[in-house]
């Protein structure tokens, strides 16, 4: 497959997606604005048009509520998804903004990630693009930091330095056997009539949750609206109380870039804060290292424990760093033989479940597929830590498998099928940008330098 059909086929995917304002998740799947789909899906765009990437976040961080949190859906006019804005009920939620409909909860803030790249991009075009992202970037600042504030000060009170989330659907892994025990709690108040859309798109069931899993998602939105979607109030309410570690690890890398944007244009002091705020969130994730399998775990506040289940999760210091001891530990678990390499895929990338997993399902969704969204965060992570060579690995064994043109949402890592929607706009936004930047010398963006927490320069420091 050549690159440049794969490129303008990913391009075609966007543009065909695009309701103008916003691009849709997916063709008829996921018709709306999903939080952290905008953000992958802007850095795609950002190759077509960085006045096009803008306007994506500009209209999601239109619907940030005025608690700082980003929601994560904005609906479309597009009917046919379930639970839709009837069923969330946010009307009458005193922070939503007035003109839009949006869900009552959050997903990983992967927004300044995304950003940071588009000003990257931007500036290496230099002219009106850079003129446009820079002004974006300043006038948006504020936002993100709310953003990033009410996920310290609301989710994370007792300021432990993990962010608790309230509903799996908030984690971005919706089933993943992370959240099984959690759920397990979750006791289903009222059998709604499930009015499910998704199983009329995907037409392979074992692709999607389950309808019980579906009566315990609806519990929880039940819950939280039943409170009128108030943080104080949802807190005791609601009966999925997860601290997330990959969540945690996404905001560091994500208060990073704030502080790498902020610094180029000339706001120190929202730098500091948020190298603060970067460093606690990863001394985090390094808290929940279990001593002998050297996973990260969640930690379930409701029944005061930690999650021993094993996910493409467990590896978040892999992403954020934070211990370099640890970080090349965990990168080598999630390169070997039990994940990335393991002996039955067809791809060697990192499923979201190990095969030698008794849980593992190879089309799912957060039980086992590929997907190719999150091998393009874990590139863009690995090339900050310096590990070239294997971000070049990942990237090249994506681009194979989605080399069918299908851009899944998702693949059965077996035997590289795409699985879910197809037309994922994501998956073809993660290529439109590695296909963009190429693994040579002669790359068109800049990357950013390979990063060091506080704790891991003052240790180098001390060494020399
Ligand atoms: C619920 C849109 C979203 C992604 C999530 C993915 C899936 C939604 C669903 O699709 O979740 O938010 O209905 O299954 O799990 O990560 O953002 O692509």
């Amino acid at each position: 497959m050549d690159a440049s059909t794969l490129d303008e086929a990913a391009r075609r995917v966007l543009r065909d997606n695009d309701l103008g304002g916003m691009v849709k998740a997916a063709p008829a799947l996921y018709p709306h604005q999903w939080s952290w789909d905008a953000a992958f899906i802007s850095i795609g765009l950002a190759h077509m048009s960085v006045e096009r990437a803008l306007l994506e976040l500009r209209n999601l961080f239109d619907a940030q509520w005025s608690t700082g949190m980003i929601p994560h859906i904005v609906f479309s006019d597009v009917p046919g998804y379930f639970p839709g804005p009837d069923v969330w009920g946010t009307t009458s939620a005193r922070a939503k903004p007035g003109g839009v409909l949006t869900s009552g909860i959050c997903q990983p803030p992967a927004h300044a990630i995304a950003l940071a790249r588009i000003l990257d991009i931007a500036r290496s075009r230099g002219g009106a693009d850079a003129a446009r992202a820079e002004a974006f970037v300043t006038e948006h600042l504020p936002k993100i930091v709310a953003w990033h504030q009410w996920l310290t000060d609301i989710r994370d009170p007792s300021g432990r330095g993990l962010i608790e989330i309230h509903h799996g659907w908030e984690s971005g892994m919706d089933n993943s056997p992370r959240w099984d025990s959690a759920y397990a709690g979750v006791t289903i108040d009222e059998l709604v009539e499930l009015r499910r859309h998704d199983t009329k798109v995907v037409t392979d069931l074992a692709d999607r949750p389950s309808d019980e899993e579906y009566q315990r998602y609806l519990t929880l939105v039940r819950e939280m609206k039943s409170v009128g979607y108030d943080d104080k109030m949802i807190e005791k309410v609601v009966s999925f109380r997860v601290r997330d570690v990959f969540m945690t690890a996404v905001l560091a890398l994500a208060a990073d870039e704030t502080a790498r944007m902020a610094d180029s244009l000339g706001r120190g002091d929202i730098a500091d804060q948020q190298r603060l705020l970067a460093e606690h969130a990863r001394q985090g994730v390094l808290s929940t290292l279990d001593p002998v399998t050297r996973r990260c775990r969640d930690f379930d506040e409701i029944r005061g424990s930690w999650i021993p289940a094993e996910s493409v999760a467990s590896w978040s210091v892999a992403l954020c760093g934070g211990d370099e001891t640890v970080r090349r530990e965990q990168t080598a678990i999630l390169a070997g033989p039990r994940w990335a390499e393991h002996p039955s895929l067809r791809f060697k990338v990192p499923p979201s479940v190990s095969p030698d997993d008794p849980g593992f399902k190879p089309r799912t969704y957060w039980r086992g597929p590929t997907w190719p969204f999150l091998n393009w965060l874990f590139v863009w992570a690995l090339r900050r830590h310096g590990e070239d060579a294997l971000a070049d690995r990942w990237r090249e064994q994506t681009l194979a498998m989605v080399a069918d043109r299908n851009f899944g949402e998702y693949y059965d890592p077996q035997t590289g099928e795409p699985a879910g929607s197809h037309a994922q706009s994501w998956t073809a936004a993660a290529i439109v940008d590695w296909l963009a930047d190429p693994p040579t010398e002669h790359r068109a963006v800049p990357r950013p330098r390979p990063i060091r927490s506080q704790r891991e320069s003052s240790t180098c420091r001390d060494r020399s």
